[in-house]
């Protein structure tokens, strides 16, 4: 297929700078958002988003003629749709005791319903968003079909998950390999055909329904390897082992390789996306259900080993570090970091909150420090939730000279605790007790 005009619909964190990507490769681009004040934004090259280079991706984008951006789509050749699939807020599935999350389909839902209008023979459809299975087939055809249109027949319907990781989406959008799924072998070739424009990976075709599962289960796969390296935490604090140093050493096994604990799995797809199996098939997922069980409680591990070095949190005046939902990033969705900090108050705790990445953040119920030195000023203890670079780059001297506080609890094994001991700090790091062992006599 030849492709002289494409619809991005949803212009967040996957569908601007795929939006964008596309018009630099010469392609005519609408952005469509149901937002008129994103709209606003990125017509007068500016963006809503903290994403590296992509201001500077977007602007060459607008100034070539190729981008723009509306609120309505219009006929193209290709309709690409990337909105959000998040939980929905009040309503939850049961099964057999358990309790899961469902997803919220509704931006999916009226995405596909406002291309019916411009949807002509021969286009080709490509839902991104991460969607439960057989939402391209179950969902997102028969919308389409109102049209007077029939998937894989008179236009071409396909599946292709976003993989890339935040922070660096701009790069792995291009040289990532993208699995294309197709309701027909055509409409999977004819996805490649568009990809193929600026995908530099490997790009693999097959139905519709398989892409979403391998979506899926990618996510899922780090969730569970996550929650197995959290329960591993709690182990290690049981039996006064270090975490870190266990964990360092079974990594040297050629096929072991486990991941980092911390406090909790954050972030919009590794938080939410097991759930869309759970919701699924809740029968058959026990361990993607308990995985995430153990990941939402990681919290609360946080919270125990702050009140072990505090002795109580009441009236406890702690500096919490990072609200990020990982480092080096400004996103602050789903962030486990924020979850400790109310469960710090709720223990009677004032908690103040320094996030570099974003100082000016409204997080409701949360006291944002608007300076590193305010939060640390008054402080008890210091938490470092987020193993952001310029975290694990503070010198430990200097921190002593603007805090009282002498005790610091490391949740990501971001700081380097020699020097933080050397400076007079007692340190307290998730997943490791040592301090407690007694070693058998010889
Ligand atoms: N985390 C740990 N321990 C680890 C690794 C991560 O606790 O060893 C935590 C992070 O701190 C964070 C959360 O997990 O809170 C998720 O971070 P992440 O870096 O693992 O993943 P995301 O959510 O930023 O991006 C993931 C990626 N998926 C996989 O790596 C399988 C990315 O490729 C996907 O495109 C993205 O989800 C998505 O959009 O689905």
């Amino acid at each position: 297929m030849n492709f002289q005009k494409i619809c991005v619909i949803g212009l967040g964190y996957i569908g601007l700078p795929t939006a964008s990507t596309f018009a630099a490769r010469g392609i005519n681009v609408l952005g469509v958002d149901i937002s008129p004040r994103i709209i606003d934004t990125i017509n007068q090259g500016e963006i809503h988003i903290h994403e590296p280079g992509l201001l500077e991706e977007v602007q060459k984008a607008i100034r070539s003629g190729n981008f723009k951006a509306a609120t309505k789509p219009e006929e193209a050749d290709a309709f690409i749709i990337a909105v959000p699939t998040p939980f929905q807020e009040n309503k939850f599935g049961e099964y057999s005791g358990v309790t899961y999350k469902l997803a919220d389909m509704r931006a999916v839902t009226s995405a596909a319903e406002s291309i019916v209008p411009f949807l002509r023979k021969g286009n080709l459809v490509v839902l991104e968003s991460t969607s439960p299975p057989r939402t391209t087939v179950d969902l997102v055809a028969p919308i389409l079909a109102h049209s007077g249109l029939v998937a894989g027949r008179d236009f071409h319907l396909a599946y292709s998950p976003e993989r890339v990781l935040p922070g660096q989406i701009l790069r792995e959008l291009i040289e990532n390999a993208r699995v294309i799924g197709g309701v027909t072998p055509e409409s999977a070739q004819a996805g490649r055909d568009l990809y193929a424009t600026f995908v530099k990976g490997q790009i693999i075709q097959t139905d519709a329904t398989t892409a979403e599962m391998v979506k899926l289960m990618e996510n899922t796969y780090r969730d569970v390897n996550i929650a197995i390296a959290n329960e591993f935490s709690r182990l290690a604090d049981k039996f006064g082992v270090d975490v870190w140093e266990a964990i360092s050493i079974a990594n040297l096994h050629p096929r072991v390789k486990i991941l980092s604990p911390g406090p909790g799995v954050g972030g919009h797809c590794i938080s939410v996306d097991p759930w869309f199996f759970v919701e699924a098939a809740p029968e058959i997922t026990p361990l993607i259900y308990h995985a995430r069980q153990v990941n939402d409680a990681q919290p609360h591990f946080v919270v125990d080993i702050v009140k072990r070095a505090l002795g109580s949190l009441n009236g406890k005046k702690v500096a919490a570090l990072g609200l990020a939902y990982k480092p080096d990033v400004d996103d602050l969705r789903e962030s486990p970091a924020n979850e400790v900090v109310h469960l710090l108050q709720h223990e009677g705790a004032q908690v103040k909150a320094w996030e570099p990445f974003k100082p000016d953040a409204v997080m409701p119920g949360i006291d944002m420090a608007p300076s590193l030195e305010n939060a640390l000023s008054e402080a008890d203890a210091i938490v470092l939730m987020v193993k952001h670079t310029e975290f694990s780059n503070l010198v430990p001297s200097e921190i002593a000279n603007k805090t009282k506080a002498r005790i610091v609890i490391d949740t990501v094994n971001g700081l380097n605790d020699k020097a933080w001991k050397s400076a007079g700090f007692k340190v307290f790091r998730l997943g490791s007790n040592k301090s407690q062992i007694v070693n058998p006599k010889s």
